[in-house]
């Protein structure tokens, strides 16, 4: 029996934990895990673990995990070989794209596309072929409105300025619950011991939500604003800041703030206030506490960009960092300095080149909004979809109107998954294709370096053996890219394992072949607890991607959605507004069929406050339905002072009940879905992003 000890970040969520994992190898040669600890010696998260990534061994051993290419026929699966698989893909994509068009076929990615560095270096490699305009992925039901502010207001979408969370003395945050999420667009490990230093030298942490969360619970101040009413509060606060003359100089150069100022000069924080619940005074109070702090960082996250307006706001988040003089500053909100650099590496992009079949919805970066997609596939005519291809992907839990997107997939000519397992979305699938798991995996991550809070890098060995006739995700990609060259007489050109595409990134990057750290996979080797490269520092001049390297303050759409934002009808008396929410035992959709991760009390329940139970009748603990204008679901309803009154919150991510989910330990508590209740007509309109919180529901006893 010999031991090993291992050293490698965790990849599940953005916070990238170094952990060491003890392994051991029995007499067969079998290897297995031990043990799954922090790393005290990893330079970014110094011991920080959660409970996922000791789940890690149980997505290993989970018996429900796929290990070989699955056929469906009607309910019942069967293993195939890899060749087959591949053959199958490839004539049956050719053959429908050669009847119906390029476009008949789409592709959704999922969120571990960003996680899992084979499925980025790669997955163009084979989708890229397919030349397809339905391009989806969970981009649009997440943070497209940072990307879009960017690349308006910088010219990448990638240039995306991060919190200097350890520099700063009064941090604001609107829409995030790091403590839950372990922080996201801002990879912080261990964010609670940051927040924690920001107050122990006298700084302050202020939360708007709509929840008291567990990140409300330790800031210095809390406030309550109601769902989707962010952009009125930035407004009221930006406001505040050019009329009491509260702005900082900056050493950027910006075109268009003066077009802002007249264009925002009626949104005071009085005419604001009606429209997000929180009273004037503390918008003003807001604006001055965060102009008066030495340094001060204003932060909104995923409850501010799934909402009907977030683009505005994300937009707005940055003029106030670029007002109060904290944009690309110590202390205020910086960019990195990655080792793989994409914003140097990759042209700024495009958007609105072209629109969405049926609704008209804008592309940005090659991809249309998810929510388009059910449509796509249910609306006959020229250029229906009729094949999908998801990659680690879960819309039916995770898009809205997932019943919708079910009765679509339902009606496809053919559907592959790349996926681990059988669940609500990949049981429509004709053929399943599982990679390699995790730890089984090299990883580098391309994505969350480029949003850590210092300029960090490390590079990870698989630490268990590929089992025998295993293939990574990228592998699957080569295989199917092979295929469909075949099939359809297309080129393709060589290419090369992931580790090789990172060794060039890493050389041509700023700490590379130019640099005295000289960075590539050689040093990296060197340094298993990951290499420190130091605090962020002030470079977004010089990253600018716009013409001229101007930040554009005032960009035409933005200016115009203004319009859209004054002409919304004020919030209806008595309305009950839906918003989510995170656990830290939990991610997103998949990471329920873990038993260490779901034993103890179910996390499922609606949150609902005790005077909004009592108004309706309610008991603590009944079984309730919630209708919104798309669908109804059944759900335990628990009342909790935490939420603002008028305000209920549904984690995401559950409904494992669906027939055929071959998930056994979720299926045992499987609530319900919020995605059956989120609506896909209700959208960001500047960028298409789904407004997944502040639904409009009703609340009832079931019968
Ligand atoms: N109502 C509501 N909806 C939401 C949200 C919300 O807050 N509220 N959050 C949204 C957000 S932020 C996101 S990012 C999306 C996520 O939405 P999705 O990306 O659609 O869903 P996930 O739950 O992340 O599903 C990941 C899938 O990838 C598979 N998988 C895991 N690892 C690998 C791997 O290494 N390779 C392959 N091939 N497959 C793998 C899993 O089995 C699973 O099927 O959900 C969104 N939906
Ligand atoms: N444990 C765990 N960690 C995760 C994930 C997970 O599923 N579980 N998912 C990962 C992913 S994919 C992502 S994108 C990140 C997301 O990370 P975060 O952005 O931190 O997301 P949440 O924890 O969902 O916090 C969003 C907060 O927004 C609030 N909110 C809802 N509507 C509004 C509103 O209109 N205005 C304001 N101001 N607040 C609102 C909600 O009450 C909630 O507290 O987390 C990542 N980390
Ligand atoms: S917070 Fe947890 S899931 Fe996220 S990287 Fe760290 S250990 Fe992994
Ligand atoms: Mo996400």
């Amino acid at each position: 029996m010999t031991k090993t000890q291992h050293h490698r970040a965790c990849h599940l969520c953005e916070a990238i934990c170094g952990l060491t994992i003890e392994t051991q190898a029995d007499e067969k040669g079998h290897v297995g895990i031990i043990s799954i600890k922090g790393d005290p010696l990893d330079t970014f998260s110094r011991g920080h673990i959660c409970p996922k990534a000791v789940a890690l061994q149980d997505i290993q051993n989970d018996p429900d995990r796929l290990r070989q290419p699955m056929l469906r026929s009607g309910s019942e699966w069967h293993p195939i070989s890899w060749q087959e698989a591949f053959d199958t893909v490839a004539a049956r994509l050719w053959d429908i794209q050669q009847r119906h068009g390029q476009d008949a076929v789409a592709i959704y990615q999922g969120n571990p596309s960003v996680h899992n560095y084979g499925l980025m270096t790669h997955g163009g490699y084979f989708l890229g072929l397919l030349k397809t305009r339905n391009r989806y992925s969970a981009t649009s039901v997440d943070q497209l409105p940072h990307h879009l502010s960017s690349f308006l207001m910088y010219g990448h979408g990638l240039l995306l300025p991060i919190p200097d969370i350890d520099h700063t003395d009064f941090m604001l945050i609107l829409g995030g619950n790091p403590l839950a999420s372990n922080g996201s667009i801002m990879t912080v490990p261990d964010v609670e011991k940051r927040l924690k230093a920001i107050q122990r030298r006298g700084g302050r942490v202020v939360v708007v939500d709509p929840r008291r969360t567990e990140t409300a619970a330790m800031a210095d101040q809390h406030l309550f604003i109601r769902p989707g009413g962010d952009a009125a509060l930035l407004l009221g606060m930006l406001n505040t800041l050019f009329s009491e003359g509260l702005g900082r100089a900056t050493h950027l150069p910006v075109d268009g703030l003066e077009q802002v100022r007249a264009a925002i000069a009626g949104f005071t924080a009085q005419a604001m206030s009606a429209r997000c619940g929180v009273p004037a005074a503390d918008i003003r109070q807001l604006a001055r506490d965060l102009a008066a702090a030495d340094k001060a960082v204003c932060y909104g996250r995923m409850g501010v960009s799934t909402q009907a307006f977030g683009t505005l706001c994300h937009w707005l988040v940055q003029l106030i960092n670029l007002v109060t003089g904290n944009l690309d500053r110590v202390g205020g909100a910086l960019c990195t300095t990655p080792a793989v650099d994409l914003v140097a590496s990759t042209g700024g992009g495009h958007f609105n080149a072209w629109q969405s079949r049926v609704s008209g919805l804008p592309e940005y970066g090659g991809e249309l909004p998810v929510s388009a997609l059910a449509e796509e596939m249910l609306t006959e005519g020229q250029g229906q979809v009729r094949a999908l291809i998801t990659v680690a992907g879960n819309p039916v839990l995770s898009t809205p109107n997932g019943r919708q997107l079910e009765q679509a997939l339902d009606g496809l000519e053919f559907m592959l998954s790349i996926d681990l397992y059988i669940n609500e979305t990949t049981r429509y699938a004709d053929l399943i294709l599982p990679s390699t798991s995790a730890l089984e995996n090299d990883h580098y991550d391309t994505t969350f370096n480029l949003f850590a809070v210092r300029n960090v890098s490390r590079f990870n060995r698989a630490i268990l053996p590929k089992p025998e006739g295993a293939l990574h995700d990228w592998e699957i990609f080569v295989g199917l890219a092979q295929a469909f060259a075949a099939r359809s007489g297309k080129e393709l050109k060589a290419t090369v394992p992931p580790a090789h595409i990172i060794e060039r990134g890493l050389r041509a990057g700023p700490w590379g072949d130019k640099n005295a750290v000289g960075l590539s996979l050689a040093t990296l080797a060197e340094h298993p607890h990951g290499i420190d490269l130091g605090p962020l520092q002030p470079n977004l001049a010089s990253r600018l991607k716009t013409p001229g390297q101007r930040i554009q303050a005032a960009p035409a759409v933005l200016l115009d959605d203004l319009q859209r934002f004054a002409a919304q009808p004020p919030a209806e008396a008595g309305e009950l507004l839906m918003v989510g929410r995170r656990h830290v035992r939990s991610n997103n959709s998949w990471m329920h069929n873990y038993h260490r991760l779901v034993k103890g009390k179910p996390r499922h329940q609606l949150l609902m406050h005790p005077d909004d139970l009592a108004g309706r009748g309610l008991e603590d603990g009944q079984r309730v339905r919630v209708t919104s204008r798309v669908g109804s679901i059944e759900v335990e309803v628990l009342g909790s002072v935490e939420m603002m009154p008028g305000v209920v919150s549904l984690p995401h991510g559950f409904g494992h009940a669906r027939h055929g989910v071959h998930l056994e330990i979720a299926r045992a508590q499987p609530g319900a879905s919020a995605n059956d209740l989120t609506d896909e007509r209700v959208l960001d309109c500047v960028s298409g992003n789904a407004a997944l919180n502040g639904v409009p529901v009703q609340v009832a006893a079931t019968v």
